[in-house]
């Protein structure tokens, strides 16, 4: 009989150097004699994941055997970041190993940089399902993540002569945190078309056949709670070609290079993320990828289910499948194919199962990013899908006919299918219709939904159906590694390290706001923190700022919505402001250092034209001998999950300044927020929930309403306006060519004073302008913003994705921790 394995313990450097050693010369074949900092990462890496695999497989052993409800998080994009910090949190020991490495000549923070980000994702929703795995896992749920495995993660930006250039990141080189289950796989069909039987009993039924096969390939990453053995499973989906006869045959007959440009065409499917933020494109293989992901991971759901032998009707009991928006809704008509056409299930027995286990969460209102496919290519591509789609849109159609025979246009509003050239599927009402739960992301976003996208089917179904889970934030990577002294400072007063777990903790932060020495360690952590981008700032841009200015940060997806353009136009209005000053009227300025950075999709011409602005502006404006140090205008490369982590720390202002109604939450203001620096904000999002937690005094908001957005809008287009007069001054200067060829920023000034100004750019100017002067006043006052930024902190409690998972888990998923025996 075998025994179990156990790894070597590490509790001393010297042990923690042999396993690392160990590794390093034989799993990697390498030898020590040129131990360079990518092997010591990889030594330390694999260390650590030795003891994070066994938890896992007990984990996944506990969570079989146990058999309860398990929650299925569907996700197209897991922005994940690095690893290696975080596995070192969880399973301990991170001191041992920092001494160890130290007696190996290295430092732990070097080893940490050299992994590569994790990148599967855009940014908000990616990253958002990234913090949700580690409280899944924290909170000890049963719980899988489902997704992609791209070849290439989101793209890594250089700035060239002030233009983004996209550079393909191949991450996947060395990537000790992924395990290839070549065992694990799923024959996923495309094309072809549908036949009719009859089958025994004389019922009709329906037959998906033909077509192309390509196969699915597990890639599962361990996902580590914090304080628990609890290890949870992402897993990602590889492509590759099916290894069927035909491939076979055509090797034979000498048709070698056609076989491997098929190998090619399959492994295209997840080769790529798409880069789009909030913009739907309808390109085939993006819906080729859809399918290919939701086929796999329902085969894989369901595979499971059946091991356990019980009834279809438990299904919904034991499953509980998350939409992270409308990316996976394909999900539903493939649940309802599985049943009715592989397991023989009736239509009304199916769609009850399907309609029970489904919860769907919007994460946007923007017209231009809901998700619509052409009805031609989803005939071609997926012909039994459609037809299952049709018939849930006739049963729906039907019941809502009965219910509301007087109305006769709500059938057109509602329908799957709109009625377009050619005709569309709406993919947001298809979740909505198969889904028992959908939510926004922040108390106002929720609101709108059953406003404005949703409100025919608030009235069909009722209120009850539509909820509100506002977003929350992992505290374990957003204080606690990102700032570590922060969080030390916090312990220290808190009697430990409770307030991971339990974010709420924080209020008793409250009673040291007045505590002298706190205060100061506190300002002294956030110096530090800005010396440290001060410095890398220095190193990437060869730009010194001074780290005692008032740093200004906004770092998210550019967007037109995001209004990173405001900022820019804030930015130079201030320039001007600063050359018209007086010596005297200079003294009395707060130093500022205007800090962008973030993507752009590669086809948004508007959002790549603000980085250029950005970069013009920088260099007219850093280089100018009668500014100095009062304003620095900084673009920071390749913003990602690991240099937010850098950047979050060092704020003392950020940006979050979207036209109200359109930022469905934002989650970086929570970020910036918990690590001690003060917001600008509009009346939008999660915003709107950080003032009623943190107190209106702790934020600097401006600007109009979201009830207002409608009404200005169409002043802009059909009354009389007038642009703002400091406005005005901005784009001249801008047009006179302060900043370089004027023509290259010609429609983003056109876009705002000839086309409507749609994010309302000109009417918060002022408000806007304003507000930064209140800020520069504030910020004078060391000791009150202090007092804010201790307060806000110590109010931050509500916002930890802690928070959203019981949530979830009790109004959504109805499912129950599995909290791990110890004795195991
Ligand atoms: C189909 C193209 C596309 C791609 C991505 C459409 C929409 C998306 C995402 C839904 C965009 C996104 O990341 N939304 C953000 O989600 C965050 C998490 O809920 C919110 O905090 C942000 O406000 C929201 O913009």
């Amino acid at each position: 009989a075998w025994k179990k394995f156990t790894p070597k313990p590490f509790d001393t450097a010297e042990e923690f150097n042999a396993e690392a050693v160990r590794h390093i010369e034989t799993t990697l074949a390498r030898s020590m004699y040129n131990c360079d900092e990518g092997a010591a990462y990889a030594g330390t890496a694999l260390a650590f994941r030795d003891r994070l695999v066994l938890d896992w497989n007990k984990t996944q052993q506990a969570q079989t055997f146990k058999d309860q409800k398990r929650v299925y998080y569907l996700s197209l994009e897991f922005l994940m970041g690095r690893a290696l910090d975080n596995a070192m949190l969880n399973i301990g020991k991170k001191d041992v190993a920092v001494k160890g490495l130290s007696d190996l000549g290295f430092r732990m923070e070097d080893i940490i940089s050299q992994e590569h980000d994790a990148a599967l994702g855009n940014g908000g929703l990616g990253r958002l399902a990234a913090c949700f795995l580690d409280s899944m896992a924290s909170l000890n749920y049963p719980a899988w993540g489902y997704g992609l495995r791209y070849r290439y993660g989101i793209f890594k930006q250089e700035i060239i002569d002030g233009y983004q250039v996209e550079v393909p990141d191949y991450w996947l080189d060395f990537n000790p945190w992924e395990f290839a289950r070549h065992d694990i796989t799923v024959d996923v069909q495309f094309y072809g078309y549908v036949s009719k039987y009859q089958d025994d009993d004389g019922k009709n039924v329906s037959f998906w056949e033909g077509g192309e096969i390509v196969q699915a390939c597990a890639y599962d990453v361990p996902i580590a709670g914090y304080g628990t053995s609890t290890v949870n499973n992402l897993r990602l989906w590889g492509s590759k070609a099916a290894s069927g006869e035909f491939d076979f045959q055509k090797f034979n007959s000498g048709e070698y290079e056609s076989s491997v440009a098929d190998q090619q065409r399959a492994e295209t499917i997840s080769a790529v993320l798409y880069p789009n933020d909030n913009l739907e494109r309808g390109k085939e293989l993006r819906l080729k990828q859809q399918y290919f992901w939701c086929a796999a991971s329902l085969f894989d759901i369901v595979r499971r289910f059946k091991k356990t032998q019980r009834p279809w009707k438990d299904f919904p009991n034991q499953v509980a499948i998350q939409l992270n928006d409308t990316h996976p809704t394909l999900a539903i008509p493939e649940l309802q194919r599985i049943l009715i056409d592989q397991e023989g299930l009736d239509w009304d027995e199916a769609w009850s199962i399907v309609s029970k286990t489904f919860g769907y969460t919007n994460h946007t209102v923007l017209p231009e990013a809901l998700e619509k496919w052409s009805v031609p290519l989803f005939q071609h591509l997926l012909p039994r899908h459609l037809q299952i789609i049709y018939d849930i849109n006739l049963q729906f159609l039907q019941y809502v006919e009965r219910n509301f025979p007087k109305e006769r246009d709500i059938l057109s509003r509602v329908s799957i299918i709109e009625e377009a050239n050619p005709k569309m599927v709406r993919m947001a009402y298809l979740a909505v219709i198969g889904s028992h739960k959908v939510n926004g992301v922040a108390e106002l976003h929720s609101d709108l939904i059953k406003t404005t996208i949703f409100k025919d089917f608030v009235k069909i179904y009722g209120p009850d159906k539509f909820t509100n889970v506002t977003n929350g934030i992992t505290p374990r990577r957003w204080l606690h590694q990102a700032n570590p002294r922060l969080s030390e400072l916090i312990a220290s007063k808190l009697g430990g390290y409770d307030f991971l777990k339990d974010l709420t903790l924080l209020h008793k932060l409250e009673a040291y706001v007045d505590d002298k020495d706190f205060r100061k360690e506190f300002q002294e952590i956030k110096y530090a923190n800005k010396v440290r981008l001060a410095k890398y700032i220095k190193d990437t841009l060869g730009v010194s700022v001074n780290p005692s200015a008032l740093f200004d940060v906004q770092v998210k997806r550019i967007h037109e919505y995001k209004r990173q353009q405001l900022n820019i136009f804030g930015v130079i209005h201030r320039y001007l402001a600063i050359k018209a000053m007086s010596p005297e009227e200079k003294k009395k300025l707060a130093p500022r250092v205007s800090i962008f950075g973030g993507k752009a999709a590669p086809g948004y011409w508007m959002a790549k034209t603000v980085i250029h602005l950005v970069n013009q502006v920088g260099k007219v404006v850093n280089s100018d001998k009668d500014v100095g140090d009062l304003l620095k205008v900084i673009y920071l490369e390749d913003y990602n999950v690991s240099k937010a982590e850098i950047i979050c720390p060092a704020s003392d202002i950020s940006e979050h300044i979207s036209t109200a109604g359109t930022e469905a939450s934002g989650t970086s203001n929570m970020k910036f927020v918990i690590n001690g620096g003060l917001i600008i904000g509009t009346c939008d999002g999660a915003n709107i929930e950080i003032t009623r937690e943190i107190g209106e005094n702790n934020i600097f908001l401006f600007g109009n309403l979201a009830e207002d957005v409608e009404e200005l809008r169409h002043s802009h287009m059909y009354g009389t306006y007038t642009l703002d007069p400091s406005l005005a001054a901005v784009f001249d200067s801008i047009q006179s060519g302060t900043f370089g060829d004027a023509g290259a920023f010609t429609s983003l000034v056109n876009g705002i004073v000839d086309h409507g100004d749609y994010y309302l750019v000109s009417d918060d100017f002022a408000s806007y302008c304003k507000t930064q002067d209140l800020i520069d006043e504030a910020y004078r006052n060391q000791d009150e913003w202090l007092t804010k930024a201790i307060t806000s902190v110590a109010r931050m409690g509500f916002f930890s994705s802690d928070r959203c998972i019981d949530e979830y888990a009790e109004m959504i998923w109805n499912t129950e921790p599995l909290v791990p025996s110890k004795d195991e």
